[in-house]
């Protein structure tokens, strides 16, 4: 027992140490553990996931602002900073300081940094909309080479494009791009972005999306098209401003899903939710827990720190007070984090030869659950996977993502779906299923081909 004990608490310092590297890769659903994390950035980094916090250059110099984003985040968004009118307020002329002061922190704190964004109709600089379809096409790209080029290898994922779509679902129709170089702009930027900074994700990022609507549904198939013409594009950041009027909707981690099945990440890129006490507790817990049952969301970015500075601090839609005081939202954005029960990591090493295997990471609250299973191939590549999921008596599954399933109680098969059959050697894809009852102690089988 006492050697069991020390094995594991060795196991989970390794994953605490290794999750900051990890969040930067993508979603990997680390333990959660009985040895809750205290800060937002440590309990997110054990769950594979990062934690940021929209920040302003103008508050740095607040010694409680840093040290609260430094202390309690693992990743950063500026919160304007890297906005055009900002960063190229004359052609050609870049102006990175104030962007490179909050990079500058985030990078020695080996924070997942997101870079927001660069080709959107507001806050775009004066001479930009004058610009003839020629002139504009060659700004645009020149814009994304000058901005990704100078942070180049620096940045998780970038919002390419930034709310172009109306709320009927059609492109937005007031922003330049549109209206000069038409439906193709968005493919444009994201071919220029790839070129630009290879290695960083490509985001296509907007608000009241958060639901499945007539914009969401825009959005999706345009998405959907990408990915069946080999347009780069690798993930989706979804906003989530709420408040009274525009609630945490009832679909949004079925939004989340359906939106990662088409094979791409999912984030949450600029969350607050307005109110006060347990009514906007539960409202991130929600969220938050939608992001935790949906593997391909890799992390979640609350915009602003303390309520005072929010874009709309009358609301206050945060999780600090204007005293840097944590709110009930906080501590429920917390244990939502520190939530779940997890079944053990593997213990033995991948077989080899064609061969996979498959862990399952079990979230269970009350009377449901979500089962994350990994899919790792062996020492060759993979291609084609069928996954036996044994639940435990009384679990029953009601819903799935990325693979195809028979069944929903006792032994239930999943195999592949068209993007995630192909695994290269060593390498793990990912698939999820939701249920109700008692889903922990589930078992897995795995067969290639
Ligand atoms: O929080 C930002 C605020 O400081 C700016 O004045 C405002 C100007 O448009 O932009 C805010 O951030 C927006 C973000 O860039 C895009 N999505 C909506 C955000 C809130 O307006």
């Amino acid at each position: 027992m006492v050697i069991k004990s020390l094995r594991t608490t060795a196991r989970k310092v390794v994953v605490v140490a290794a999750a900051g590297a990890l969040a930067a890769t993508g979603a990997i659903a680390l333990a959660g553990t009985a040895d809750a994390a205290t800060t937002l950035g440590a309990a997110a980094a054990a769950r594979g996931k990062y934690f940021g916090a929209a920040v302003s250059a103008g508050h740095l110099g607040e010694a409680q602002y840093t040290s609260t984003w430094t202390t309690e985040f693992n990743g950063v968004t500026p919160e304007n900073e890297m906005k055009w009118d900002t960063i190229e307020p004359n052609r050609n002329q870049f102006n990175f300081s104030p962007a490179d002061q909050i990079t500058t922190q985030a990078r020695g704190r080996s924070m997942t940094i997101r870079g927001h964004t660069l080709v959107w109709h507001s806050q775009l600089a004066g001479w930009v909309s004058g610009l003839d379809a020629t002139n504009l096409r060659s700004a645009m790209v020149n814009h994304i080479n000058g901005v990704m080029g100078h942070y180049k290898g620096q940045i998780y994922a970038w919002d390419v494009v930034n709310e172009a779509f109306a709320e009927n679902g059609a492109r937005r129709s007031e922003s330049p791009f549109q209206q000069k170089l038409g439906n193709g702009y968005i493919e444009e930027a994201f071919r220029a972005a790839r070129a630009a900074d290879p290695a960083a994700k490509l985001c296509y990022n907007d608000y009241n999306t958060d639901g499945q609507n007539a914009k969401s549904n825009g959005v999706f198939a345009m998405v959907q098209d990408f990915k069946s013409r080999g347009v780069p594009i690798d993930c989706v950041g979804f906003q989530s401003h709420f408040n009274s009027a525009s609630p945490v909707p009832s679909d949004y981690q079925a939004n989340l899903a359906r939106f990662a099945s088409l094979g791409v990440d999912v984030q949450i890129t600029e969350l607050d939710i307005e109110g006060s006490g347990s009514t906007q507790a539960n409202n991130y817990t929600r969220v938050l827990n939608a992001c935790l049952a949906v593997s391909r969301c890799t992390g979640i970015t609350v915009w602003g720190i303390p309520d005072k500075y929010s874009w709309r601090a009358s609301g206050t839609p945060l999780l600090f007070d204007s005293n840097y005081g944590k709110k009930a939202a906080y501590t429920a954005a917390l244990n939502a984090l520190n939530g779940g029960t997890t079944d053990p990591p593997p213990e033995n090493p991948p077989p080899s030869g064609g061969a996979c295997t498959a862990t399952v990471t079990t979230n269970q609250w009350q009377d449901g659950f979500v089962g994350t299973v990994r899919v790792t191939a062996g020492s060759a590549q993979v291609n084609g996977w069928t996954v036996t999921v044994t639940l435990p008596t009384g679990a029953t599954i009601t819903s799935g993502w990325n693979a195809n399933r028979s069944g929903n109680i006792g032994a239930v098969n999943f195999t592949n779906v068209s993007f995630n059959g192909s695994i290269a050697p060593g390498q793990s894809v990912e698939f999820g299923y939701q249920g109700t009852g008692t889903g922990s102690g589930a078992t897995t089988s795995c067969a290639a081909g």
